[in-house]
């Protein structure tokens, strides 16, 4: 009877020390990429450490009750949108890219880091000064001189590059990202121009002029285009800069004459402001009054124009060029003007000299613009 007691004091003591074992827990950090796919490689660092990509987790199992920290290296380029975590023991924070897991035992925690990929805007007119070290054609017969291509190594001059493109406001409904002009990754699916192929103009978006562009010879001319503001915008003021190649040489460096001594700049429009005041949307502007050098043998001829919008001023000298160090934000887009004939069409009546934007929505009947979500 003594014996029976015993063994079953025993039993009891296991039974006591097995319910009190601490129950183990589990945490996962996963990654999602926009765009899906990405073989982007992501690093986290603390408790949670390792490397993943798009769809991949770091898995952490037999993890004791306590508090675990994982922080997120950010690859360049890309910026972390959110994240989420599926218990709420968890502190987040994005802005220092990291959360802290406060485990429950027995739990299992999963947080989920989304990361989108930022690419700038660039143009897409013709440059010689690119990765493939081809030349390319403005029109036939003439070599292309315009600045595209944004990296130094391939020579100077740099191209327009806009680092964050959909920061701020853009030209039209949208804008399409690219890594350089003639480089992948690029939103679009191909690059904005081709050396190999000798073919530019691929940018995608390329949609904020209201056209026909006019270009009647020694008549001050304007055209209207629209820009988007989107939400959340810092508020800053932009400047829209506008280039034509008039003498059809391949670049927008010359200055010439129609009346009076250099009265027509290829830098046509030159650091238009639009206002930091401006709530968000989408919004009509007609340019100053340009002075456009079309004479008979040069009118009927193609003519390629570039038209952009950043948060400096065009970098001297103005030739089509960006600043070394790329814009903020903004977007250029290049366009190959099609000939009107001889006799191009007379310009409309000037809209207004003082508030043009809503003069020339009222002008030409057009109401703003919704923007595009996406
Ligand atoms: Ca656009
Ligand atoms: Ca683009
Ligand atoms: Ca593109
Ligand atoms: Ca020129």
């Amino acid at each position: 009877m003594k014996q029976k007691l015993f063994v079953g004091v025993i039993i009891c003591l296991i039974g006591l020390v097995n319910a009190q074992a601490p129950q183990l827990g589990t945490i996962i950090i996963e990654k999602q990429t926009e765009p899906d796919g990405s073989i982007q490689e992501f690093t986290f660092t603390g408790d949670i450490s390792g490397t993943i990509k798009d769809g991949e987790q770091i898995i952490y199992t037999d993890m004791d009750a306590a508090t675990y920290v994982s922080q997120e290296t950010q690859p360049t380029g890309w910026e972390l949108e959110y994240i989420t975590c599926d218990q709420e023991n968890v502190d987040i924070s994005l802005l220092d890219k990291k959360v802290t897991i406060h485990l429950q035992e027995g739990q299992t925690i999963k947080c989920i880091f989304y990361n989108t990929l930022i690419l700038p805007d660039l143009g897409d007119a013709p440059d010689p000064t690119n990765h493939a070290g081809n030349t390319m054609s403005a029109y036939s017969g003439v070599t292309a001189n315009y600045p595209t291509v944004y990296d130094p190594a391939t020579g100077l001059p740099q191209g327009p590059k806009h680092l964050k493109p959909r920061g701020d406001a853009w030209l039209g409904s949208w804008v399409s990202g690219e890594v350089d002009a003639d480089l992948l990754p690029d939103e679009d699916g191909v690059t904005n121009i081709n050396p190999a192929s000798n073919t530019p103009d691929q940018d995608g978006s390329d949609d904020g002029l209201i056209q026909p562009i006019p270009t009647p010879h020694g008549t001050p001319s304007y055209f209207t285009y629209t820009v988007t503001i989107q939400p959340g915008a810092p508020g800053i003021a932009r400047y829209v800069n506008v280039w034509f190649d008039w003498n059809r040489d391949g670049d927008w460096a010359d200055t010439l004459t129609v009346s009076t001594p250099n009265d027509a700049p290829e830098w046509a429009v030159q650091n238009q402001l639009i206002s930091s005041g401006l709530p968000p949307g989408t919004y009509v502007f007609a340019t100053p009054l340009y002075m456009p050098y079309n004479p008979p043998g040069l009118s009927d001829k193609e003519l390629w124009m570039r038209i952009s919008i950043a948060e400096q001023t065009a970098p001297s000298p103005q030739d089509g060029r960006g600043p070394a160090n790329a814009y903020e934000y903004g977007e250029t887009e290049d366009y190959l003007i099609e000939s009107e004939g001889e006799e191009p069409p007379p310009v409309p009546e000037y809209p207004s000299e003082s508030i043009p934007f809503i003069a020339a929505l009222m002008a030409i009947g057009i109401t703003a613009l919704r923007v595009r979500k996406k």
